[in-house]
């Protein structure tokens, strides 16, 4: 009967007559065979690796397969070893990693050898930017799950608790451990009782799934909610306070997992509001989390408005603490010295921190890119992070190599993506997003994976069709063409909207349409466009080079003087090191100027390439979806014509030069595009 029913429901998704709405991600229902698994561990950890395998077993009907805890010297902290017959793991939560590594075999058809897997990070986090209030800091897929205004934190419904074991279980499948429950701008009220409760109703549902809960806290938590006169680290009865406030979190939450913090940075309290240093502001919260095992991971996210560069702030304000911090303590740097952008250079910390823990932050969620409406997959953004050479200790010194512990010693290693995920039925707005947040766990787990490796994967357990996974016709006409647009897309955006280095070009603080012109009165000269692009009648672009900021001194040789000389700078970053003339002769030939018009120009055309592409799948994705991803494409492609407009129109006032006559016209008016933006942010005025 169940068998009959699942049928039906297979015929139905096979015919595109049942819509899918998203909310299953990766891990679709799909029919299965009977398997029996031996397993003597009655954990509910070792229950949800059983139940998996009888859920979603692929292989041979009425196969055996055996779960076994057992210490192996290959495998490291939640690896695990898989065959086709048996899971090894040294813990439980390896096995359950495991079981879910053998699962996606099975669905993608790959070989199952003999072989260990090993994670490339110990602590691999989502950071969730989201508020108290239930509204999330660049969240573009509703509202949070953990946090909402009207809702009685303290007593969690059976709802929100299902959806909490849903989330636990998808991150579970691609190796995510740990989650960080509130915005890095926290609020103090974290630190208060009924919101601790909720802490540990989420920690309890995510524990089995082997996930860790870490909060957000606000440095002047002492003062806001304990009442005392200041938050001063070296002041005892801070310290007091934190101490008493840890040992409260560990009674309600005894695995918590410790703090993350944004200190001194746009306008968040930190040690430096009396005259500390950030060692001492994050040495004083890691000697009260050490006897608990908890960890302080400390942003190094931090610029003050009257620097020169702000590229170079991080750098100058971390290095001189190399070796200062406790071995607990992780330097969170996001992956570009300046925000996210769509492309920048690897932090120069990377690398240059010898004697610290330091981890990658990269940006799931798309504020910089798009939002949920354009379709960018990221994870080749952050495949060229992970493989810069950094060269700090000779030639393969990679990002990944830096941070993963192959180089350097550290005590704890970890990266963090800032989460995407909201309310919304499909999780991330839109449903290529998804591919963001499984690309993010899945090279946490494995920092060598490919892009392409992920992409297939990803498609295949997205879309594959359930009832034939993979036929050769799905394969050439879907997977091959689906996968290419994924893998040039976030290319694309950054040709259409910030190409050759440009950076930071947005319109006021939305971060989503351009605004190279926008610079109101009175607010500061580094959140506006102009301190980015530099753009005069002599040239355009922000000179880091010796003659300017000198920013490249920050990078390890021969990367300094690769980087120095706009010869030898990579193009696609040559705008961010260097000021140049508008005439100057890039290697295709063309001058500066028409080189930055063929590069919107080929973004604006790579868009249109992908909605064609879409179109042509048509007949191998069920309805919603198709029709849902068509819709944002064809915003993306509206979107992206503005990207072209706006930027070639406002930056020929400078270059006095006209657009190739190859190229096709703008279709906007400048005039028009800036008063639309202005009466878009002033509405009514
Ligand atoms: C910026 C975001 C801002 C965040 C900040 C951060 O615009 O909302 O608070 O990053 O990472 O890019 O702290």
């Amino acid at each position: 009967m169940k068998r009959t029913f699942l049928g039906l429901i297979l015929v139905l998704v096979t015919c595109g007559l049942w819509a899918e709405d998203g909310h299953s991600l990766w891990l679709r229902k799909k029919e299965t065979g009977t398997v029996n698994v031996v397993c003597s561990d009655k954990s509910p950890t070792l229950a949800i690796a059983v139940q998996e395998l009888k859920q979603g077993w692929q292989g041979i009907d009425g196969a055996s397969i055996t779960l076994k805890i057992k210490k192996d010297k290959a495998i490291r902290n939640d690896g695990f070893k898989l065959s086709s017959t048996e899971i090894q793991a040294n813990t439980r939560i390896g096995i359950l990693y495991g079981v879910y590594e053998l699962l996606r075999r099975q669905q993608t058809e790959e070989a199952i050898e003999e072989k260990v897997y090993n994670p490339s990070y110990q602590i691999r986090a989502l950071n969730h930017w989201d508020n108290l209030d239930g509204t999330i800091e660049r969240g573009y897929a509703g509202y949070s799950l953990f946090w909402g205004k009207d809702k009685n934190l303290s007593v969690p419904t059976d709802a929100e608790k299902q959806l909490w074991k849903e989330y636990a279980r998808t991150n579970a499948s691609i190796g995510i451990n740990g989650a960080v429950l509130n915005n890095v701008n926290a609020s103090a009220d974290m630190l208060t009782g009924g919101i601790l409760q909720r802490v540990k109703a989420i920690a309890d549902i995510l524990r089995p799934y082997g996930i860790k809960v870490y909060i957000s806290i606000k440095f002047s938590s002492p003062v806001a909610v304990g009442g005392l006169k200041n938050s001063d680290p070296l002041n005892p009865e801070v310290a007091k306070w934190w101490k008493e406030k840890v040992i409260e979190i560990y009674k309600t939450i005894p695995d918590f997992g410790g703090f993350l913090v944004k200190a001194n940075s746009e306008g968040q309290p930190g040690p430096q509001d009396y005259g500390r240093t950030h060692v001492d502001g994050a040495n004083m919260l890691a000697d009260v989390l050490k006897p608990f095992g908890g960890i302080v991971m400390w942003r190094a996210f931090v610029y003050a408005s009257n620097d020169k560069d702000r590229a170079k702030q991080a750098y100058n304000e971390f290095m001189p603490f190399d070796g200062k911090f406790r071995d607990n303590v992780i330097i969170q740097v996001k992956n570009g010295p300046i925000d996210f952008q769509p492309r920048e250079p690897f932090s120069p910390l990377f690398g240059a921190m010898k004697k610290t823990s330091v981890m990658p932050e990269v940006q799931i969620t798309q504020e910089y890119l798009g939002h949920s409406i354009h379709l960018v997959y990221l994870s080749t953004m952050w495949e060229e992070l992970l493989n810069s050479d950094t060269y700090q200790q000779g030639k393969g010194s990679t990002v990944a190599r830096c941070t993963d512990g192959s180089i350097y010693p550290q005590k704890y290693t970890a990266i963090a993506g800032v989460s995407n995920i909201g309310l919304d039925r499909n999780w991330c707005g839109l449903d290529f997003a998804q591919s963001n947040w499984y690309a993010f766990g899945r090279l946490a787990w494995d920092n060598q994976l490919t892009s392409e490796q992920i992409a297939d994967e990803w498609l295949k357990l997205t879309f594959g069709n359930v009832a034939s996974p993979q036929s050769a016709d799905w394969k050439q006409n879907f997977l091959v063409p689906v996968k290419q647009l994924m893998l040039e897309s976030r290319e694309a955006a950054v040709n259409y909207m910030m190409p050759l280095g440009f950076h930071h070009i947005f319109s006021a603080d939305e971060h989503y349409g351009p605004g190279p012109w926008w610079a109101p009165k009175g607010i500061r000269a580094d959140w506006t466009p102009p301190y980015y692009h530099q753009a005069s009648a002599n040239g355009v672009g922000f000179d880091r080079a010796r003659t300017g900021s000198d920013a490249v001194e920050q990078y390890h040789e021969p990367l300094a003087s690769k980087f120095n000389d706009p010869k030898t700078c990579p193009e696609n970053l040559l705008l961010w090191f260097h000021h140049l003339p508008w005439d100057y002769q890039m290697k295709s030939g063309r001058t500066l100027w028409d080189e930055i018009c063929y590069q919107y120009a080929t973004g604006l055309e790579q868009v249109g390439e992908f909605q064609k592409t879409w179109d042509k799948v048509e007949k191998y994705v069920d309805v919603d979806r198709f029709i849902r991803v068509q819709g944002k494409l064809r915003h993306q492609r509206r979107d992206a014509q503005i990207w072209n407009d706006a930027c070639l129109l406002y930056f020929q006032k400078f270059s006095k030069r006209p657009i190739p006559y190859q190229l096709d016209r703008p279709q906007n008016d400048l005039d028009q595009l800036i008063e639309n933006d202005r009466r878009r942010l002033h509405p009514g005025k």
